[in-house]
């Protein structure tokens, strides 16, 4: 990021506060459109569900169902509904998930969004954050979608494309049946960085989130260390907003259990509103629960938060507090959106047990600059593009399911 970051947003907050929250700004021109076609996979059997796009504008958002898999008759469906935002860049307003064409919709997801990006240089200045700086989305071209991607948008700022995800499962007696994701993506115009906001539903009940930090590496620090912490606030509405409830499941293994080991699972910080920290030595998993409903074996249908972490970020700096822990969970208020207030948002204290929570969590990454990011020129002009780099959690379902989903 450059200081021109800095004067433009001077030159637009007046402008983006008054345009709204909603829709993508026009403030940037779109690159040349190609003029390839989309390719589109092939249409299934004629089912309840459709298992092709049906995308309806909402006006503020948009809504998407789609059946799995998308080539043969619908077993599972995702019906979504989302918007783009400056600062966030793509946010998902509601996602409910069928595990059979039968079944009646049941939500996962309420409002889940990228809350804050913190990026703070090793020689403790500059310390963004990006999301704050309420910069717009990237206009997208067929490039940028590839082959089976459909871009969303007048200008085009979403992308929504069917990925193959490989191998679901695979056994001795049944042989192997390869998964697909349906996935929204869009991107942060962070100045001279990108950052890819992407959301992938799979077609098992998984989502995956994840942020792709990727362009031009700072001017002048161009091989300066740093750190791109992704702030994530997730509102989990099992089975609709009520009776949810944090718990936390711990592998435990020390010198004294001689080879052996145990899980514990417990409430989230005692069930209060809090945090808990990711410890490698213990796979710490946060599980969300539904305290009232179970599946057909007595099992409380729940999701777990699967972290895929590289580290730990831990910031020192100014109203950094917000990094000193990984994992916060709080109570559902109107109002209480942004990651870096967490410290005051939980001195209530209040139950997150059986009740409406939100999960924040980080997932950080570190950037030390390589040779693949660039090269400075003789003319002190830095050239190159910095790889995607991708840090992300997934949640994945436990006991919703009664048997082993797409299972013949
Ligand atoms: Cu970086």
């Amino acid at each position: 990021m450059c200081k021109a970051r800095f004067l433009l947003i001077a030159a637009f907050g007046t402008v983006l506060l008054t345009t709204g929250y909603f829709g993508a700004p026009a403030q940037q021109k779109p690159r040349e459109p190609r003029d390839r076609p989309p390719t589109r996979g092939g249409a299934g059997p004629a089912e309840a569900i459709p298992n092709r796009d049906t995308s309806i504008p909402t006006g503020q958002g948009q809504e998407i169902v789609i059946g799995f898999p998308t080539n043969d008759v619908t077993r599972t469906a995702w019906k979504v509904k989302w918007t783009t935002a400056n600062g966030s860049g793509l946010i998902i307003q509601g996602a409910w998930f069928k595990k059979h064409p039968n079944e009646p919709w049941v939500q996962i997801l309420g409002d889940a969004r990228l809350s804050e990006m913190l990026v703070p240089y090793h020689s403790g200045s500059p310390r963004f954050w990006d999301v704050s700086y309420n910069f717009s989305l990237m206009h997208l071209t067929r490039d940028d979608a590839g082959a089976y991607g459909r871009l969303i948008g007048n200008p085009p700022v979403v992308c929504q494309e069917i990925r193959d995800r490989g191998l679901a499962w695979m056994d001795g007696t049944k042989g192997s049946r390869r998964g697909q994701t349906l996935v929204l993506w869009a991107a942060l115009n962070a100045a001279n960085y990108r950052y890819v906001v992407e959301y992938g539903f799979q077609d098992d009940g998984t989502i995956a989130f994840r942020v792709g930090s990727t362009g031009r590496n700072y001017s002048s620090r161009e091989f300066e260390g740093h750190m791109h912490n992704a702030l994530w606030r997730i509102d989990i509405n099992l089975d609709g907003p009520a009776h949810n409830s944090a718990y936390i499941m711990e592998h435990i293994e020390t010198p004294e259990g001689n080879g052996t080991a145990k899980t514990v699972h417990r409430p989230f910080n005692q069930g209060r509103e809090g945090f808990e920290d990711w410890d490698a030595y213990k796979f710490t998993m946060v599980n969300i629960r539904h305290e009232k409903r179970k599946n057909i074996r007595g099992m409380p249908l729940s999701y777990d938060v699967m972290a895929l972490r590289m580290g730990n970020a831990r910031h020192y700096g100014p109203q950094e507090e917000c990094t000193l822990h990984d994992f916060w969970v709080t109570k559902n208020r109107p109002g209480e959106m942004y990651y870096q207030k967490l410290p005051k948002y939980i001195e209530r204290g209040e139950s997150v047990i059986d009740t409406d929570i939100v999960l924040w969590l980080s997932t950080p990454g570190h950037h030390e600059p390589r040779s693949e990011d660039g090269a400075m020129q003789k003319n002190n002009s830095f050239v190159g593009a910095t790889p995607v780099m991708w840090c992300g959690f997934d949640l994945k379902p436990r006991n919703w399911w009664d048997r082993s989903p797409l299972y013949p």
